[in-house]
């Protein structure tokens, strides 16, 4: 019997999996989605209880202080600390519980600022990150090295997937913290739904920065078939990169307008250049998962706003915001 622990089970990748569990599990699996209330993963005693509770064979750790450009910018040095504890404390941890594998999440945005495009698995350590996420970068480039040396040194089938920015149903809202996607999503719900006595046409969505920034986006769905696809098949220490493909690549006004359609916004939409860019672009390749699996189908973009939004419309009163 698999025992699969899904640390980091109760958010927007964690959620995900847990949906795609319910179709695609395997017979021979038992699946645990674990928050931080079954234990604080940070503390290394709770972390050894909740392996010591679950006793799994696998791990797939998401669980992470997680968080969009502002968050960052504001808490490099915690977002440093926390997750270089979370990911020492679960390593270790799954080490000793002697797990057969654990696959571990880096993030595009951890790569160097200064590179050369597409970016590629094996330029991670090549120069350092953008300065608005070096604290989350750093740790999770540490991920990388740490599997390395637990292969070295004891043969751990320890890797780790790299996804491109992320957005689903279940994701974080919260306006201080959150990513591009659900922040549009929250604050355009808003303004829908305030100030009634003013017609929507004549209302004003405003875009963070200027709108001008590149980003690939996957849909927490697609990601999660990828990550399980990953844990049964893939069978390298040296992280893969799970992303859209470079012509998937959208501006952040062009999210806008997607998220301005599926609410059917029929305001304006101006841009906020006081506010920051952050990373103009982190143009990811996927050749390497294309090469492995080539037939996979990524959800349609607009189609996956569009589910995104109408969850969060349908889910409002549960939602983190
Ligand atoms: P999320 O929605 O913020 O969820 C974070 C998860 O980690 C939650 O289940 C949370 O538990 C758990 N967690 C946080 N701190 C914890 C702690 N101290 N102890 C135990 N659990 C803790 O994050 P996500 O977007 O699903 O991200 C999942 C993974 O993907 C992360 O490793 C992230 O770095 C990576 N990633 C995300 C993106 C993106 O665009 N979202 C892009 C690339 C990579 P609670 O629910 O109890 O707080
Ligand atoms: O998803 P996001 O916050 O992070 O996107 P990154 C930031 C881009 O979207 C910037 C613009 O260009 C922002 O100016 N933007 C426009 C907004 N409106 C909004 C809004 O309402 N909220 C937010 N958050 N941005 C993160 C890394 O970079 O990528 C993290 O800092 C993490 O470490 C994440 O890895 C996946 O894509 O810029």
């Amino acid at each position: 019997m698999e025992k699969i622990l899904v640390t980091g089970g109760t958010g927007l990748v964690g959620k995900a999996l847990e949906e795609v569990t319910k179709t695609e599990k395997q017979i021979n699996e038992v699946w645990y989605f674990a928050g931080s209330k079954d234990g604080d993963l940070t503390n290394l005693e709770e972390t050894e209880a909740l392996f010591q509770r679950i006793k799994p064979t696998c791990v797939i750790h998401l669980a992470a202080m997680v968080g969009g450009l502002f968050h960052n910018m504001n808490n490099n040095l915690d977002f440093l600390r926390e997750n270089m504890k979370i990911n020492d404390n679960v390593l270790h941890t799954a080490y000793k519980s002697n797990c057969s594998k654990v696959v571990s999440c880096l993030s595009t945005c951890i790569f160097p600022d200064k590179t050369t495009y597409p970016i590629d698995e094996t330029m991670v350590h090549n120069g350092p990150p953008h300065p608005s996420n070096y604290g989350y970068s750093y740790a999770k480039r540490m991920i990388d090295i740490a599997n390395q040396a637990y292969h070295d040194k004891y043969g751990c089938k320890f890797t780790s997937v790299v996804p491109c920015n992320i957005f689903g149903p279940y994701d974080n809202y919260k306006p201080e913290v959150s990513h591009v996607i659900p922040g549009m999503i929250h604050r355009m719900h808003k303004l829908i739904n305030s100030d009634t006595d003013i017609s929507e046409s004549e209302k004003v969505f405003t875009v963070f920065g200027s709108g001008k920034p590149l980003r690939q986006f996957i849909y927490s769905l697609d990601l999660a078939r990828l990550i399980m696809w990953v844990l049964r098949s893939y069978e390298s220490v040296q992280p893969i990169i799970l992303s859209v493909d470079e012509a998937q690549e959208v501006s952040i006004y062009q999210v806008a307008e997607s998220i301005a359609k599926a609410f059917n916004f029929k305001g304006k939409i101006v841009c906020d250049t006081t506010k920051a860019d952050g990373q103009y672009k982190k143009t990811a390749s996927n050749a390497k998962l294309r090469s492995l699996l080539p037939d996979f189908k990524f959800s349609d973009f607009e189609k996956s706003i569009k589910s995104s939004v109408d969850w969060y419309i349908e889910n409002y009163e549960n939602a983190r915001k």
